[in-house]
């Protein structure tokens, strides 16, 4: 359904007062998040309610010998214990990952990761289950662990993945992507070439919240209800039903408020399996709830991309070819959240917002003792990874040939007329003014001024050195389309559900679900621009699948692209009904009367006092209807996008770097984002600056390591290190509009441009601080040691 008047052009969607799009409402949510008088799943305490808590394996490679359950059962108020044995019983013993993967719930033989799930305890309350689940007694046979996805691939590596008939190594997959001649042929006849090997090391998603779940099955119904931390829960429930035999008819999974998803909750867990079996088999509500280490230990990482890329040019600096190889940890299994067909989620984008004539890329994946994942942490599948690469490169490639960074991407972007513009490897650009928003991030830096400073304290051999970083790049979020990406064989549409009730208010249901993104504003915000209702007059509902349409979920930012879109294409739905009842009500032919996005009212052509609003349409509709139409009002959407959307930015940062202590300080922090037609700026703003802290994180601090038996260092906030507001700067955002031209708001997602975009800024920076001692490249995270050591590789530490 196409918008009657114009929209989705920027200036129609200025802000009429009624809190549509384009206007900075308040948070609804807020109120009771800030008030305490949120609905996390650990706030549900059901009659009866018995808790779990897993035992976990203290090794990251052990066969198990046996489980002695008698001590635990033998502590007063001890319920049950489970192993895998018992779940073997009902068929529950394992699961399928989200990349078709099968992943044990317990352990049933050998154990692949340090924290992997070995048994539950079931006990009358959480404080019983820990004292039990520390008496379980599990005899294990310690194998070598492997945590190096490099010596994973060695030829005496032990073997993880025993349990994959005619698996012989520790190779996972391979994938590859673009015209691997053509970018060889253009690399040995080019002039210039550069080369860097870079770590997107592992990274932990940290929301607040930690997993969990609340499993309670009704017998009298025969009706399975998971309450449930979940990104997806329609999904969820679909696999849910795969796994246990249920009928998907008979399980309920809701998704109440989530403190911070950030991909974490976006694959299924053990616990939440063992708590819905747990409930099945005792017939009474369990409660599994991770805490902190747990949730570090083992929940879906993020990266952990070792890659290799190189760039070839001409002496002027035009970029004529990409080629990069990678080896990916995947951890103990495959299970990676993203669609399914993308082994490589969409890391072939590495082209970035620069039009190159060729590129090729490979990749190798491992199967190493660490917990499993890959794809987490504000991500856009992988775009993380692919715009850390090529931004890199391009600064790689600009001090090999000592030209200005900002120069160099000017004479490479895709220019503005190019759009829709097809990359090397195959994705579609819907819109991108590159230079647009560069130029306005650099006036906003006042570059010309840093770049002198700059010079000035080489040239005077100051102790702080200054650094400028620059990332130009560009995303692509909001998957589907149906056709290509689907999870676990569902097809990512998106869906919205909007009704009007007899007195012109709103209830609007969604398949996605927000974990802190402000859905419940800026949903309501895009249904009162398309219906010119107010704001306060509609609630937005989700994530209950006994009442939400069926959604593909939160993740990759999409909600907006994807579920976004359904939105306004239901509300243009019940617009045209809504056409009908204005014209019966105003007694006048349908033909006649017109909807004004002004005054958000119908009227008819040539008397404009003759107008109409949602609320007696409302009640046309209930208390009046025409015979042409049935009565109620309301309309639901299941939206298949086109394409994906995708948004861009520019993003400059200048540091200072201590030449005695290796410390870095931020000077300058300017991002400047597009996300083409802006739902709520004020959200938006929001959502950037958390992003640009978890990217600052990304690029200073945050690591998950190893020791040699596998065990994750330091598992607890002491030791990964997430930034703090002393951490963090002062940000001066900025943006441009460049609608989406297939979006039926012109809206692009915006929830992962900054940690997508930031932390090569960062690196750059750092690196440019120290590019006149040779320097080309740093790795993250930059603590003061790192950095140290550099200035001293480089003859520039004092
Ligand atoms: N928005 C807008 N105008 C636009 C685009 C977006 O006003 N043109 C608003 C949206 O209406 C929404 C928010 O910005 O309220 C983010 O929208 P979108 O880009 O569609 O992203 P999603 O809602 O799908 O959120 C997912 C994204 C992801 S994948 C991660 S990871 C992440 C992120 O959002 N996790 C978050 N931001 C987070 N923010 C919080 N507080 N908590 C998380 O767990
Ligand atoms: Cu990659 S983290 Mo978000 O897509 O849920």
């Amino acid at each position: 359904v196409e918008s009657d008047d114009g929209g989705p052009d920027p200036e129609t969607y200025c802000g009429h007062g009624r809190g549509g799009m384009g206007e900075e409402v308040k948070r609804k949510e807020d109120q009771r998040f800030i008030t305490g008088r949120g609905n996390y799943v650990d706030d549900i305490k059901k009659p009866g309610m018995l808790h779990c808590e897993l035992v976990r394996s203290p090794h990251a490679h052990a066969r198990i010998e046996n489980i002695d359950k008698s001590r635990a059962l033998d502590v007063d108020g001890v319920v049950a214990v489970l192993t895998a044995e018992d779940l073997l019983e009902y068929d529950l013993a394992t699961m399928p990952t989200l990349m078709a993967d099968t992943q044990d719930v317990l352990v049933n033989d050998k154990v692949k990761f340090q924290s992997q799930e070995v048994a539950a305890v079931i006990a009358t309350d959480r404080y019983t289950a820990k004292d039990g689940a520390q008496k379980v007694v599990v005899d294990y046979d310690v194998l070598d662990p492997v945590v190096d996805p490099y010596d994973a691939l060695e030829d005496d590596a032990p073997l993880i993945r025993d349990d994959i008939e005619g698996q012989e190594d520790n190779h996972c997959l391979d994938w590859e992507t673009g015209d691997r001649e053509a970018t060889d042929r253009v690399f040995d006849e080019c002039e210039v070439t550069v080369k860097e090997d870079m770590l997107y090391q592992r990274l932990h998603p940290a929301p607040i919240e930690t997993c969990g779940a609340v499993g309670d099955y009704d017998p009298g119904k025969d009706k399975l209800t998971v309450h449930m931390t979940s990104q997806a829960p329609h999904i969820h429930r679909t696999l849910f039903a795969q796994v246990s035999g249920i009928p998907e008819h008979k399980i309920r999974i809701v998704s109440p408020d989530v403190g911070g998803g950030f991909g974490n909750k976006v694959p299924i867990y053990p616990g939440y399996v063992v708590a819905a079996a747990a409930s099945y088999v005792l017939e009474r509500p369990v409660k599994w709830m991770e805490e902190r280490s747990e949730n570090i230990q083992s929940t879906g990482f993020a990266r952990d991309y070792h890659m290799t890329g190189e760039l070839a040019a001409t002496k002027e600096g035009k970029i004529r070819a990409v080629r990069t190889d990678v080896l990916a940890n995947h951890g103990a299994y495959n299970a990676v959240a993203q669609p399914s067909n993308f082994p490589a989620g969409f890391f072939n984008i590495f082209t970035g917002s620069y039009d190159v004539e060729t590129a090729y890329g490979s990749l190798t994946a491992a199967y190493t003792n660490t917990a499993p994942g890959g794809v987490a942490y504000r991500c856009s599948f992988r775009v993380t990874e692919a715009v850390y690469l090529i931004e890199r490169m391009v600064k790689v490639l600009a001090d090999e040939l000592d030209m200005d960074p900002a120069e160099i991407r000017r004479k490479n972007f895709i220019q503005p007329e190019q759009f829709p513009y097809e990359s090397p490897t195959g994705w579609n650009y819907d819109s991108g003014d590159y230079e647009g928003a560069l130029d306005l991030a650099l006036e906003m830096a006042d570059y010309d001024h840093y770049r002198e400073e700059q010079q000035r304290r080489i040239d005077e051999d100051a102790d702080k050195l200054l650094g400028i970083g620059i990332s130009s790049f560009t995303e692509i979020v909001g998957a589907g389309p149906g056709k290509t990406c689907d999870i676990a064989g569902v097809e990512m549409f998106d869906s919205a559900d909007i009704r009007v009730h007899p007195t012109g208010k709103a209830t609007v249901r969604v398949g996605v679900q927000t974990q802190g993104q402000g859905h419940e504003t800026t949903f309501a915000q895009i249904v009162a621009e398309e219906l010119g209702m107010n704001v306060d007059d509609i609630v937005v509902e989700h994530g209950d699948t006994d009442t939400d349409p069926y959604g593909l979920g939160t993740y990759g930012s999409r909600s907006t692209p994807v579920a976004g879109a359904a939105a306004a294409v239901a509300a243009r739905k019940v617009r045209e009904k809504a056409k009908s009842i204005a014209a019966n009500e105003l007694e006048a032919a349908e033909e006649d009367v017109t909807w004004d996005r002004q005054s958000g009212e119908f009227h008819v052509a040539g008397a404009p006092e003759r107008s109409i609003g949602i609320t007696e349409i409302a009640a046309g509709a209930y208390m009046n209807h025409p015979s042409s139409e049935e009565p109620g009002l309301e309309a639901v959407d299941y939206y298949d996008p086109p394409e994906m959307t995708y948004p861009f930015g520019s993003y400059i940062v200048v540091v200072e770097v201590d030449r005695e202590t290796g410390e870095v300080a931020f000077e300058k922090f300017v991002a400047v984002d597009d996300c083409g037609n802006r739902i709520n700026p004020m959200v938006i703003e929001g959502q950037i600056h958390g992003g640009l802290a978890q990217g600052i994180g990304t690029a200073m601090l945050e690591q998950v390591t190893f020791d040699d038996n596998g065990n994750v260092t330091g598992g607890d906030f002491m030791n990964y290190l997430l930034p703090t507001s002393m951490e963090i700067p002062e940000f001066e955002t900025g943006y441009t509009v460049t609608p989406s031209p297939h979006h039926p708001i012109g809206a692009k997602g915006v929830g992962e441009s900054p940690t997508v975009g930031s932390p090569p800024a960062i690196v750059n920076a750092v690196v440019d601080a120290m590019k006149h001692g040779g320097i080309t490249h740093v790795e993250m995270p930059m603590t003061p040691d790192v950095v140290w050591e550099k200035l001293d590789e480089a003859g520039l530490a004092i």
